[in-house]
């Protein structure tokens, strides 16, 4: 019988079941499990053991040797499990046959990765993308026979809205699929519309691994209070907020969903529209979570995202976050001349910020173009628009006129030059 937990919910035991490939050695020190495990907590399961099995060919019926899916359901039944949780993506013949030989309910790493989705979506846009991607992936798997045995609503892999599609066949199911994916459709195109309605403003994207600090760092620069915690894909919905990268450069920058390795596809392309603001963006800041033991992987799978997203070559400065909790800092200047946009910071501590503040200054005044002019002084309009988006370093008075000279975004030159009307500018 699952278990209450702290806030009256019920908690599943789980056993977790991974098949990984044989070993290679040289990953002492690293928990296989770790990130499945972590995953399954964020779900709200109570992890009661776990079997994992060095296979380099998943078996064709079971996906776990056939001796070892007997090893499960002892373990399984040990452990009162209301759950076995896959580490690997299992096809729906897999988790029949595993569910036969088990008699438990088997969710697969996707599945329970749309669960925590679906636990935590609250926006409209948050919860239809979530359920477009579970109706893709789950329908196929989606079953009542074990609702009877846990004796609650649901369950993990069971929960969320796709749940309402139970009862509903096939056809309706893809009609549901193309009205969510119209509904989107109108939520991504009203986000581009805002989105370019900001485009005179100076943009930065945080982006990386679930748990990497992304949301700490927003808060860090910009002083906000979005929810932080060390679970995985705390932040689901993009934030957005100002910051004073330096006098005359103010930036929007906006925190967004975490990625995984090997994200559901399903969840990449429902996921879009939340990530139209870095598709935007002039910069992007690649959170990475140094502290832990081999962050090279995280960081191959979120260059990987970023490239089906079509952001692989957007200008990116890789930040190496968490430095305090990094024991032995060799690795720094490594990685740092493999890519020599690397910034080691603290979000906690606030070392290294001030360096990531000048380095994204020095780009965006990289970025500027030079300018040189010449309005009424009664143009208030202009002036302080090329006080705020520009760093002016020359003002002179002419007369009736005000000549300013300056650096500034070429766009934004644009902006300025009509909000001057013809013939009174000169540009370098
Ligand atoms: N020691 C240390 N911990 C940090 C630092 N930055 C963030 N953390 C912790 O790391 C955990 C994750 O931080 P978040 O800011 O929620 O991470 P995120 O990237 O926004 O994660 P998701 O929204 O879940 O994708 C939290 O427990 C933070 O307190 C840091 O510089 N040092
Ligand atoms: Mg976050």
């Amino acid at each position: 019988m699952p278990e209450l937990d702290r806030n009256g919910v019920w908690r599943e035991r789980a056993l977790l079941v991974a098949a990984l490939p044989p070993s290679k050695g040289g990953q002492e020190g690293q928990d296989p499990l770790d990130e499945l495990r972590r995953l399954a907590q964020a779900a709200g399961a109570d992890v009661q053991g776990s079997v994992v099995q060095r296979l380099s060919r998943p078996d064709p019926a079971t996906y776990v040797g056939s001796g070892k899916a007997e090893e499960i359901a002892l373990k399984a039944r040990e452990v009162s499990a209301d759950v076995i949780i896959s580490g690997n993506n299992l096809s729906p013949a897999h988790v029949r046959n595993l569910e036969n030989i088990t008699n438990t309910k088997v969710v697969d790493r996707t599945e329970l990765i749309l669960d925590i989705f679906a636990r935590r979506a609250m926006t409209k846009q948050a919860r239809l993308q979530v359920e477009m991607a579970q109706l893709q992936y789950s329908l196929p798997r989606l079953r009542r026979k074990w609702t009877h045995l846990s004796r609650i609503e649901g369950g993990i892999g069971l929960r969320g809205p796709g749940e309402k599609q139970l009862e509903v066949d096939r056809r309706l199911a893809q009609k549901r699929i193309s009205d969510l994916r119209r509904s989107l459709e109108q939520i991504r195109k009203r986000k581009e519309r805002e989105v370019t309605e900001r485009s005179h403003q100076n943009t930065v994207s945080l982006v990386g691994y679930t748990n990497a600090g992304k949301s700490s760092l927003l808060n860090t620069l910009t002083g906000a209070k979005v929810h932080t915690s060390d679970t995985l894909f705390t932040t689901l919905d993009t934030r957005t907020r100002s910051w004073q990268a330096a006098k005359g450069i103010p930036v929007l920058l906006s925190d967004t969903v975490g990625f995984i390795r090997d994200l559901p596809h399903a969840l990449v392309e429902s996921f879009h529209a939340t990530l139209e603001e870095s598709s935007r963006a002039d910069l992007l800041l690649h959170v990475v979570d140094i502290s832990l033991p081999d962050p090279l992987p995280l960081i191959q799978s979120v260059e990987k995202v970023l490239g089906e997203l079509n952001l692989g070559a957007r200008p990116t400065f890789l930040i190496l976050n968490k430095l305090d909790a990094l024991r032995d800092r060799i690795e720094i200047p490594i990685l740092a001349s493999k890519n020599p946009n690397t910034i080691a910071v603290s979000s906690r501590t606030g070392e290294g910020i001030e360096e990531l503040r000048e380095r994204v200054r020095d780009f965006f005044i990289k970025e500027m173009v030079e300018f040189d002019i010449r309005t009424h002084q009664a143009n208030g309009k202009l002036i302080s628009f090329l006080r705020k988006m520009g760093r002016v370093t020359n003002v002179t008075y002419e007369e009736e006129l005000v000549r300013i000279r300056g650096r500034i975004l070429e766009r934004h030159l644009g902006r300025a030059t009509k909000m001057n009307g013809e013939g009174l500018i000169d540009e370098e």
